[in-house]
């Protein structure tokens, strides 16, 4: 049978399960990352399975994210990473060698490997052939020590592109061009392959910005094919060795496929709050900008920061306006400043950031009250930027570049001809940044440093027959996993804090949840569609457990949050019939029953006390998550299969 490229991945790292569309299949993790965010949570998980030392071909821990380091806990956080790392057999790179998408792509992925972080950004990594999946650190804990990856078999869809991209249009277009079409719950259950001639003339970097943005139409990955472009890029990168050729079969069958003719995509930009709300920025027209922000693991590649100075070179930024520049890694802000680049963007009055996340998971440079800020970046949701009423917009690095330029939503083709850049034919490969493990033999007598700010796991408990709580908390669609548990610099240096974290837990949509969960031994959350979407954060799970969260109820969920869900002990439910969703007000009494023989049946009834009603429900597990959620969360069912 001809097969997709992921199918071909997939059926090379099958442990067990069938190919089949939406049937659980246990996958081969051949290498793994985190970052300090996750990092923490996902170490702890490590060390509690007690295995000697990671079983993969390479892991690295990368510290990109809490970089702020405003009181102890971030650099508690740093350091109890490295040591794991040096113990466990893990890479650590360090903070300011860079953000661990690009640092990844540049030093480490190789075609045809899998690939799982702690990042829902890592099929960043699909741009170079990888099968790159985002997950919760638990997951990426269990993939460490060996233990296969789970997903449901995903379906197939074909982007083919035709053609070429107009001189103002850059890869961020396409990637907004198809969030427009397919929407942030689009990709849902599907890989994205990425194929016709028009990916000839698309590099590994602007591959990346697709891939990456993969994750924001919710899709389980996306891939490119390994051809004389990745060889390219690898070559350049010192690491020619690593390339393999691959491609789907000729009459693979796809579920879906879109033809995008390349000549079609127009500088876009995503509109305040979502990544989908896709318009061109020839119409948005005259809305004042206060902030530009070009960088995050989207677009923060040399030939992006090189667009970015060249545009800017010889001129001034509006006066209104302030510009962070973020290169994506270490190797990326050492060539701009081997040449005039760097120098070009200081003269135009850039502010440049460290090479790490930085405004874009809201440590530091919120915009102004109400302000307006163009971001590179692949996130625009409520709030995430720091500023609850700020206006974020998504855009091209050369479309953000314009901008800052006019002081308005500008579309870059009226600033006369797009310079082209030519990369340097020799790239600086320095990876001192990177800090290898201790021998195994070294490795024996060195322990993990854990400060003060690292409190432990909340305990899962086993799900039983029938559960009764208040619907505690009511939300709609597309609830984010930033919505559930928001960052910003005040939260994230607290998150292997879960106590503390709790505070915050759902306060974007409800400030006073947290009280209110905490009056009650257990709750219930009822969402609607796509609840989860958005970051990998497990924390979006394990805050809601410690708060007494034992089952949401939603119209459909996000990948990697349902996985979450189920791994902290969580049950989620969907609705058989998606309006008994407005039959449900919050404050009701609420009583799940037969909810161990719907673990086989697949239906569970939702009794409503204060209505007097009763609603199907759907629990469509496969029967490792049911053990799982019987044993009260992945850890529990892992340490039970261990005896
Ligand atoms: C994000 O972009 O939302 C993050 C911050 O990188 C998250 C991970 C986290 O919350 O730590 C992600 O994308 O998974
Ligand atoms: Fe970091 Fe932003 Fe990328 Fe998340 S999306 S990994 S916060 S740069």
């Amino acid at each position: 049978m001809a097969l997709t490229l992921a199918q071909k991945i997939i059926k090379a790292h099958l442990v067990e399960g069938t190919m089949e569309k939406g049937q659980d299949v246990a996958i081969h993790i051949d290498q793994t990352l985190t970052q300090d965010a996750t990092g923490t949570m996902a170490y702890l998980a490590l060390e509690a399975m007690d295995i000697p030392r990671v079983k993969t071909e390479l892991s690295v821990a990368y510290i990109d994210h809490n970089t702020l380091q405003c009181g102890f806990e971030n650099p508690d956080d740093h350091q109890f990473i490295q040591t794991v790392a040096k113990k466990y057999g893990i890479r650590y790179s360090r903070p300011g060698n860079g953000i661990c998408h690009q640092v990844h792509l540049e030093r480490f992925g190789k075609p045809g490997k899998t690939l799982v972080g702690s990042d829902s950004h890592t099929p960043t990594g699909g741009a170079l052939g990888m099968l790159a999946m985002g997950a919760g650190g638990m997951d990426v804990a269990v993939a460490m020590g060996g233990g296969a990856y789970h997903i449901p078999m995903p379906k197939m869809y074909f982007v083919n592109l035709h053609g070429e991209l107009p001189a103002w249009s850059s890869a961020k277009d396409i990637a907004l061009y198809l969030l427009r079409i397919l929407s942030v719950k689009g990709g849902v259950g599907a890989v994205i392959e990425w194929g016709g001639e028009g990916i000839k003339n698309l590099t590994v970097p602007q591959r990346a910005t697709i891939t990456n943005m993969g994750a924001e139409l919710g899709a389980t990955t996306s891939i490119f094919p390994s051809d004389e472009v990745t060889r390219a890029f690898l070559k350049l990168q010192g690491r020619e060795e690593d390339w393999i050729p691959l491609a789907s079969d000729e009459g693979a069958e796809y579920d879906k496929v879109i033809d995008i003719d390349l000549a079609d995509v127009k500088p876009l930009l995503a509109c305040p709050h979502s990544p989908d709300n896709v318009k061109e920025a020839a119409v948005l027209g005259d809305i004042k900008v206060s902030q530009v922000c070009i960088g995050s693991c989207t677009n923060s590649s040399l030939a992006d920061m090189l667009r970015v100075a060249a545009i800017l070179k010889g001129k001034t930024i509006a006066d209104g306006v302030s510009l962070s520049i973020s290169p994506g890694s270490r190797q990326v802000l050492s060539m701009l400043s081997s040449c005039s680049a760097l120098q070009d963007m200081i003269a135009a009055g850039a502010r440049i950031l460290e090479c790490a996340c930085g405004p874009c998971i809201g440590m530091g440079f919120s915009p102004r009250s109400a302000g307006v800020s163009v971001r590179t970046f692949n996130r625009n949701f409520e709030g995430r930027s720091g500023t609850r009423d700020a206006n974020i917009y998504l855009a091209s690095p050369e479309t953000a570049a314009a901008c800052a330029l006019t002081g308005y939503i500008t579309d870059p083709n009226t600033l006369g001809t797009a310079p082209s850049v030519k990369l340097p034919d020799v790239f600086t490969i320095d990876d001192s940044g990177v800090i290898m493990p201790a021998s195994p033999e070294e490795a024996k007598d060195l322990v993990s440093e854990k400060g003060p700010n690292i409190k432990p796991f909340p305990k899962g408990m086993p799900v039983g027959d029938e559960i009764s709580a208040p619907l505690t908390l009511k939300v709609g669609d597309n609830i984010t996993t930033d919505h559930i548990m928001p960052a910003g610099a005040k939260i994230l240096p607290f998150r292997s804090n879960v106590p503390k974290l709790s505070d915050f837990c759902f306060t974007v949509c409800d400030e006073t949840f947290p009280a209110r969960a905490r009056e009650n031994e257990n709750n219930f959350i009822v969402g609607g569609s796509n609840y989860g979407q958005g970051s990998s954060r497990e924390h979006a799970a394990l805050v809601p457990l410690y708060l007494g969260v034992r089952a949401v109820i939603a119209k459909s969920f996000a990948r990697i949050h349902v996985a979450n869900l189920i791994n902290a002990g969580i049950l989620p439910l969907t609705f058989r019939n998606a309006d008994d969703y407005d039959r449900l007000d919050q404050g009701d009494d609420l009583t799940l029953k037969g909810i161990l023989s719907g673990f086989e049946s697949g239906n569970v009834t939702l009794a409503d006390r204060t209505k007097g009603i009763e609603i199907p429900l759907v629990c469509d597990l496969t029967a490792r998550q049911a053990d799982m959620l019987k044993a009260g969360g992945l850890l529990n069912y892992t340490r039970e299969n261990a005896k």
